[in-house]
């Protein structure tokens, strides 16, 4: 059971603190990585099969038309490094395909998924050393190297990059820069700038399981934070920020009304909005850039027959 203290205006769990900060700015914001309960990772899973979320059917097309190209780039006797490492999927598709892979150091915060994805990957690669990290990528930390020799590769598949603001997205490869040494690559999968509809289509299917997604997170507040959210005085949708390039999802208050949860009281005007998450877009040029400020060049970029994806191979 949570606890929540509101009597002394603190409150003791991250999440409750995220939230109650975010609802009280200028601007609400709910950071995304809260979208991410059991629901909401489930609806994830559901998304990337709706005919309209391109990104996911897109990289797994290039992971496999490229697999021996990414294969040569990666070098044989290699250790993958995955940042996020999630269920793993793509992961089994890079696997199969190098030569003599040594190690594989999957790095998530979901224990649950991180030892089912270990065991799997372990069992189907049984020469492989699997070494799971229970960390959040994003924090500062150490990859212990000591027991592996070879090259070192990192995988940062599924866009989540764009996820990251600018300087986020530096921290990280800056990061994976003194995890992966200065012979160490990189593969990361990031979605392309395109026509705009697209785009948007993408973040509000018709069946309408991004919708869905979005509004699980005021769900998931009523009931770990004790809140009451009109889900039905709530609307999704998504917009594309012309100046970051990136396609937000926000929840709209479709009134003039007030919300409480932890012991305070949230005023929305009509029309107010939520914003929950961007996903950001780039192009090749400004990928490079990117790359570049976390000390990385672009050796490699794939990308699918349409050239809405991109697949990126990174060299210090
Ligand atoms: C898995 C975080 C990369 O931004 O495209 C999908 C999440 N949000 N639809 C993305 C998401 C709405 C997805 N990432």
């Amino acid at each position: 059971m949570l606890h929540v203290n509101s009597s002394i205006g603190s409150v003791e769990n991250a999440f409750a603190r995220d939230v109650v900060g975010g609802l009280s700015a200028d601007v609400k914001t709910l950071r995304s990585r809260w979208l991410y309960d059991e629901r909401g990772s489930a609806l994830f899973e559901e998304i990337t099969r709706q005919d309209e979320y391109y990104l996911t059917r897109a990289e797994t097309s290039i992971l496999r038309e490229r697999q021996s190209d990414i294969a040569d780039f990666v070098e044989s006797g290699a250790i993958l490094i995955e940042y996020g490492a999630g269920a793993g999927l793509k992961t089994e598709l890079v696997l199969a395909g190098l030569r003599d892979p040594r190690g594989y150091v999957p790095i998530d915060i979901a224990d649950t998924f991180l030892a089912e994805t270990s065991k799997r990957i372990a069992s189907r690669f049984p020469s492989l050393w699997v070494r799971p990290i229970e960390r959040n990528f994003l924090d500062v930390f150490e990859v212990p190297f000591d027991c592996f020799g070879g090259g070192r590769t990192g995988f940062f598949p599924g866009s989540t990059m764009g996820n990251l603001n600018t300087i986020e997205a530096k921290t990280l490869l800056t990061q994976m820069g003194r995890h992966l040494g200065d012979d160490g690559r990189a593969i990361i999968g990031v979605d392309l700038q395109k026509n705009v509809d697209m785009l948007l289509r993408a973040y509000d299917d018709s069946a309408g399981v991004t919708a869905a997604f979005n509004l699980n997170l005021l769900e998931r507040i009523n009931t770990e934070l004790g809140g009451d959210f009109r889900l039905n005085q709530f609307k999704h949708v998504a917009r594309w920020n012309e100046i970051d390039k990136a396609v937000e999802m926000h929840l709209v208050s479709l009134c003039d009304q007030r919300v409480t949860l932890c012991g305070r009281t949230f005023h929305f005007g009509t029309s107010e909005t939520i914003h929950t998450e961007s996903s950001r877009k780039y192009t090749a040029e400004s990928f490079e850039r990117l790359a570049r400020s976390g000390g990385w060049r672009v050796a490699e970029a794939w990308r699918d027959a349409d050239g809405l994806f991109g697949l990126f191979g990174l060299v210090r």
